[in-house]
């Protein structure tokens, strides 16, 4: 049975807005993926160490027939295959691929925290996942909007309103 996942995409490294365009692609690519919705293309303030470049950010919903951890190493794949190097924590990325939400489970595994734990203070997640699921309630029974109205819109920019972006 296919089950609905989010995903958010982020980069600010190597023409960012171009790394979404493709990791998108990509991501529809994958036996058992399917791409059902793509938030706006947002231009944000980086959040963690400074000094680095301006992010992109974005949401999209997939219908998947991938177990969790089948799904994170799709999405490592398509990071790697974007030259990801992993080195500074939250420091500056080609791509980073994050499972937000996947159905309404919650998971903890030493690999794998869904809800992903940061998403509740970043509004370069929860804003694009507003464009594209505005009735979602979280498996702990918050809503979506009711998160999104607690956060700042502060430093987050569309720029590009619908897929494809570029
Ligand atoms: N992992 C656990 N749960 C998950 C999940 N739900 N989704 C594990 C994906 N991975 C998950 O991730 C480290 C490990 O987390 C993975 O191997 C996986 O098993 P990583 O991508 O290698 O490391 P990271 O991304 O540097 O760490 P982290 O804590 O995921 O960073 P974030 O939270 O993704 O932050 N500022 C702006 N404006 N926009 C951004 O997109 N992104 C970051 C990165 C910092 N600042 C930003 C942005
Ligand atoms: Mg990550």
């Amino acid at each position: 049975m296919a089950e609905t996942a989010y995903i958010a995409l982020g980069s600010n490294l190597e023409k960012p807005e171009l790394q979404l365009q493709r990791a998108v692609d990509d991501i529809d690519t994958v036996s058992g993926m399917t791409v059902s919705a793509c938030s706006r293309l947002y231009r944000s303030d980086p959040v963690g160490p400074p000094g680095q470049p301006d992010y992109c950010n974005a949401v999209v919903a997939v219908k998947t027939t991938l177990k969790p951890l089948q799904l994170l190493d799709s999405l490592q794949s398509i990071e790697n295959a974007h030259g990801r190097i992993r080195s500074v924590r939250w420091g500056p990325r080609t791509l980073d691929l994050d499972i937000l939400l996947y159905d309404n489970q919650i998971i903890e595994s030493e690999r794998l925290t869904v809800p992903h734990y940061q998403m509740h203070v970043r509004n370069f997640v929860l804003y694009p996942l507003l464009d594209i699921a505005p009735g979602l309630e979280l498996p702990n029974g918050k809503k979506l909007k009711a998160m999104v109205d607690e956060l700042s819109y502060q430093g987050l920019n569309v720029i590009a309103e619908s897929y494809p972006w570029i």
